[in-house]
């Protein structure tokens, strides 16, 4: 029985998942699911997630939203051996770890960016201020390692890298005032073979599906 994947293309949470069923080889249907257009609220996706997000996994009848426990699954029941998420608990508490703090991280910059370019909000400066700072600590944070947790790939470099996209696209901060974060940045994504098939995403559907999503914000506005 062939593994679902719900996804939105534009998606950072969906486009992780989509880099570790590649980097795992792992087969997957993909359904598209398209947030400018509202189906994340149909009847149908709302049995499956009641939360109305992207992206949900759904093997053999098991089903499953958040990304970074779809990443911990999909390692832990196909491919248990691998170094994406290592199972040495020390080494696996470090890649939790960082999971949770992308979490955080992710969970700022997407409102930034829907407020910003789909509600079209001015963002406050304490706001900016605040996720600068913390860029800053995760700059620290990644210092000179190769990956996030040291010389070995993992699902939470895949989950932080997704997140990177929107940290790009909200055009509020310079990587070159975050070195180490930017060398990470550069090297995986020339060393990622599937990196720019998943998340080249170019400016004209970016702004494409912000403009759409903006519309659809405006007429809940109205109502
Ligand atoms: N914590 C969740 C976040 C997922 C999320 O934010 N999904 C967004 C797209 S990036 C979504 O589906 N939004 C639609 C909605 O909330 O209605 C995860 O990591 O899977």
């Amino acid at each position: 029985m062939p593994i679902d994947l719900y996804y939105f293309r534009v998606s950072a949470p969906s486009r992780a998942i989509l880099m570790t069923v590649r980097h795992l080889q792992i087969n997957v249907n993909l359904k598209h699911i398209d947030l400018t257009e509202g189906q994340q609220h149909s009847e149908e996706f709302l049995k499956i997630n009641p939360t109305h997000q992207v992206p949900v996994l759904i093997d053999n009848g098991f089903t499953l939203w958040e990304s970074r426990a779809i990443m911990q699954y999909l390692c832990n029941e196909y491919a248990p051996n691998s170094s994406l998420y290592p199972t040495e608990p020390k080494a696996r508490a470090l890649v939790d770890r960082w999971l949770n703090f992308d979490s955080e991280l992710y969970s700022t910059i997407d409102k930034l960016l829907i407020d910003k370019l789909a509600k079209g909000v001015e963002i406050p400066e304490d706001v900016i201020t605040n996720y600068k700072n913390k860029l800053k600590v995760l700059d620290k944070l990644i210092g000179v390692k190769l990956y996030l947790t040291g010389d070995q790939l993992t699902i939470a470099d895949l989950s932080l890298l997704a997140t990177t996209t929107y940290i790009a696209w909200s055009e509020q901060f310079d990587f070159n005032d975050y070195p180490n974060y930017k060398r990470w940045n550069t090297r995986l994504k020339s060393e990622l073979h599937y990196y720019e098939g998943i998340n080249g995403i170019t400016r004209e559907d970016r702004d494409a599906t912000m403009a759409k999503l903006k519309a659809r914000f405006q007429s809940f506005r109205m109502i």
